[in-house]
């Protein structure tokens, strides 16, 4: 008898490579079938059997505040009322933008887009155009969303599924994109050096969710403002993880480091598609319609987009002190407790923590950039994946993600992932 969740993957298998839309739901680097999930509320997610599911990855990160929170529900709703897309300006585009700049002092300017890729790719483009320089800076293990440039040693499910980068991206694009070591000054400082007034800009997760997690060693983040700025080169910060989750202000707030442009996503637009990207006045200007740097979009600035992420912001923005000092405790206890079911039962595991994202790498290295995260026991973690899932504990489908704690998230659910991880660590 097969499972209503079976029956709809044979489907979806039959309409949707993998059937996915999109690689990491697969399961592929844990095994199993994905759950098919029929609805979701607070901290939790029912499959499409009635099973029930603690979630600890929030739909890649936009849910801080749960599921169906109630004031992003009722936006919705108000907001769909009165019609889903218009395809021209309205109040809720400047609403929203007026959230995000009281956030993000950094923003000068901004444009919404429908997703965290089209915000990095605009915001690498701008760099481009603004420079007049090819070349960009990323580092291995970083995810930047799927456009040609980014796709060059990236991280989330390009590394989970072990490929180089992708098919598809000519070599003439590619070459253009230098990725180099996360957590290593000297590298970038040699890249300047080989290619002098040659690169256009810097992008970086300020806190790496795509190799696992990864935090920025001492001065690293300020090292990359020091080598941008002396080489004319511009900074992006992708905040689409990190931004509204690690602080209300992300990760600039964090560690005190101030871009030229940062990008946004996820909590942004509460779980509906929404993206941004913004930053000095300057820079922005020279997107059309000011400049000659062409961006655009048919649902940017969506109008059920802008009203659930106005309910987020503002009740982010109301209950700030509430909100990160909760993610904060209820973070620790979670991940600072299977960690130490892993020291008793004799498991090498490294765990990586900042705020209400973490990772537990199946190594005992520790882990500060791709090659170390590298080292982790990716069958072992598939293991623990599975017997968590049967524990109805519903982890990120791969070692090298990030799981994310929402505010939905309460003492019962810590004890219970923690009763269900002591059986999961011995699978
Ligand atoms: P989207 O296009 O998926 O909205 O955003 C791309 C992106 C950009 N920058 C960072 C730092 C990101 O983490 C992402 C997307 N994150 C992945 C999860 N690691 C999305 C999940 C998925 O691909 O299904």
């Amino acid at each position: 008898m097969l499972t209503r969740s079976r029956e709809l993957q044979l489907r979806a298998e039959s309409l949707l490579p993998g059937g996915v839309d999109s690689p990491v739901r697969a399961f592929r680097s844990v095994g199993g079938d994905p759950p098919f999930v029929a609805r979701a509320a607070g901290a939790y997610l029912w499959d499409e059997d009635g099973n029930r599911y603690l979630d600890m990855f929030g739909s890649w990160g936009p849910m801080i505040l749960g599921h169906a929170f109630p004031a992003a529900v009722e936006a919705i709703q108000a907001a769909a009322a009165r019609g889903a897309s218009f395809g021209a300006s309205h109040a809720g585009e400047g609403d929203l933008a007026e959230l995000v700049m009281q956030c993000f002092p950094s923003v000068e300017r901004l444009r919404f887009t429908s997703s965290g890729t089209e915000a990095c790719m605009s915001a690498v483009r701008l760099a481009r155009g603004f420079t007049g320089r090819k070349f960009v800076v990323k580092f291995e293990g970083c995810y930047h969303g799927h456009s040609d440039a980014m796709l060059v040693k990236a991280g989330s499910g390009v590394a989970t599924l072990g490929i180089p980068g992708s098919a598809g991206i000519p070599e003439e694009t590619a070459q253009h994109t230098l990725a180099l070591p996360y957590n290593d000054l000297a590298a970038v400082e040699a890249a300047f050096d080989a290619y002098p007034g040659q690169i256009a800009c810097i992008i970086v997760e300020p806190v790496v969710g795509n190799a696992g997690t990864i935090a920025p060693g001492p001065g690293y983040l300020q090292g990359l403002r020091k080598l941008a700025t002396e080489h004319g080169a511009l900074l992006i910060v992708d905040e689409v993880m990190t931004g509204f989750r690690l602080s209300l202000g992300g990760a600039q707030e964090l560690y005190g480091v101030r871009p030229d442009l940062t990008t946004l996503g996820k909590i942004i637009g509460g779980g509906l598609p929404c993206g941004a990207f913004g930053g000095r006045k300057d820079v922005m200007e020279f997107l059309a319609p000011l400049g000659p740097v062409y961006q655009a979009g048919t649902l940017s600035g969506n109008p059920l987009a802008m009203a659930a992420g106005i309910a987020t912001l503002k009740h982010l923005m109301a209950h700030r002190e509430a909100v990160y000092a909760g993610l904060e405790a209820t973070s620790a206890a979670i991940a600072d407790g299977v960690a130490a079911l892993a020291r008793e039962a004799g498991i090498a595991m490294t765990t990586n923590r900042v705020g209400s994202m973490f990772t537990w790498f199946f190594t005992d290295e520790p882990v500060e950039d791709f090659a170390s995260a590298a080292t982790s026991d990716t069958e072992r973690f598939g293991r623990f994946h599975r017997a968590m899932m049967d524990a109805g504990v519903w982890l990120p489908p791969s070692q090298y993600e990030a799981a994310f704690v929402s505010t939905a998230i309460g003492v019962g659910e810590v004890e219970m992932l923690l009763a269900a991880a002591r059986g999961a660590l011995r699978a």
